[in-house]
């Protein structure tokens, strides 16, 4: 049977859920909040991971109840964190496009009594090649309430350096590619020059997959503002990341 009929009936059947993953202050060594990450436990075909999915749910319509339940999902975890740590939650291009988008993230926010300082939207730089007027006016919207945007997957599109002028973007998360291979001397120089870029034009860093102490070491080394990953924490369920954020504040 093909993936779409199971991922049809998958949201009324409560098969989505979300794990969540620890972002970490580098100097500071604080938690400063947590990625939210989609799971799909289907009866049929086990765990299935959002790459396999995403697209497929962006073919068929579905991304956008999807995205909406994911965003309300995040915020009503969040709601129950203590104060001022950040939620971030993945936005796909399709969602970004769609008609009421910025209404629904409001709309979550205002449910679950979450500040809007403390969201974060991810979106990958694909989506900012979209020259289209509504992406930028529903970025700007968001922005304006002081919802915080990062860029996703940093390095692995076109990078085009050219949006970052154009869109508003508060934060770069270099992929988890490079923090993979920073131990060779070409991919830690272009570690460093996205660090830089991000602290030139007042922008936070986060390194994505650090999994050893010798890459945080690299990155604290070079003034990236955070780090997550696997040597942080691996992606958790929503009481297990309650129970850090609450023992660490
Ligand atoms: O949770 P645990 O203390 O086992 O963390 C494993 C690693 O993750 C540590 O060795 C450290 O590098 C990093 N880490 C996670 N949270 C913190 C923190 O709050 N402070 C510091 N300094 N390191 C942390
Ligand atoms: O958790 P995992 O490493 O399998 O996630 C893989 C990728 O799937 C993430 O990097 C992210 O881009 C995407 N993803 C995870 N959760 C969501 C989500 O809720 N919405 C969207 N659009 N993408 C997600
Ligand atoms: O949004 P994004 O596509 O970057 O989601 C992060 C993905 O990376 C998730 O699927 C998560 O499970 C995965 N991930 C998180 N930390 C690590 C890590 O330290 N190493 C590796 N290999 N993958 C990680
Ligand atoms: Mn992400
Ligand atoms: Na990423």
């Amino acid at each position: 049977r093909a993936l779409e009929v199971d991922l049809e009936t998958a949201l009324p059947r409560q098969e989505f859920d979300l794990d969540f993953q620890p972002i970490m202050n580098i100097a500071s060594g604080e938690i400063t909040g947590a990625e939210a990450l989609m799971r799909w436990h289907s009866p049929v075909r086990g765990t299935v991971a959002p790459d396999q999915f995403i697209p497929v749910a962006e073919d068929i319509g579905l991304i956008v109840p999807l995205g909406e339940w994911a965003l309300r999902k995040a915020c009503a975890a969040a709601a129950g964190w203590p104060p001022g740590l950040r939620i971030a939650v993945n936005v796909s291009a399709v969602q970004l496009r769609s008609d009421g988008f910025a209404r629904s993230v409001i709309s979550a926010l205002a449910f679950s009594g979450v500040p809007a300082g403390q969201l974060e939207l991810e979106i990958t730089e694909t989506v900012l090649m979209d020259e289209s007027k509504a992406v930028l006016k529903a970025l700007r919207q968001l922005r304006d309430l002081g919802i915080r945007i990062a860029l996703d997957d940093f390095g692995t599109g076109y990078s085009s350096l050219g949006y970052l002028r154009r869109f508003p973007v508060d934060k770069i998360k270099i992929d988890r590619s490079f923090i993979r291979d920073i131990g060779n001397r070409d991919t830690a120089a272009i570690v460093r020059t996205i660090i830089g870029l991000g602290t030139e034009l007042g922008i936070v860093v986060t390194a994505e997959g650090v999994e050893t102490e010798l890459q945080l070491d690299m990155l604290r080394d070079n003034g990236c503002t955070e780090a997550q990953g696997y040597l942080i924490g691996v992606p958790s369920k929503a009481a297990d990341i309650q129970r850090l954020l609450k023992s660490r504040a």
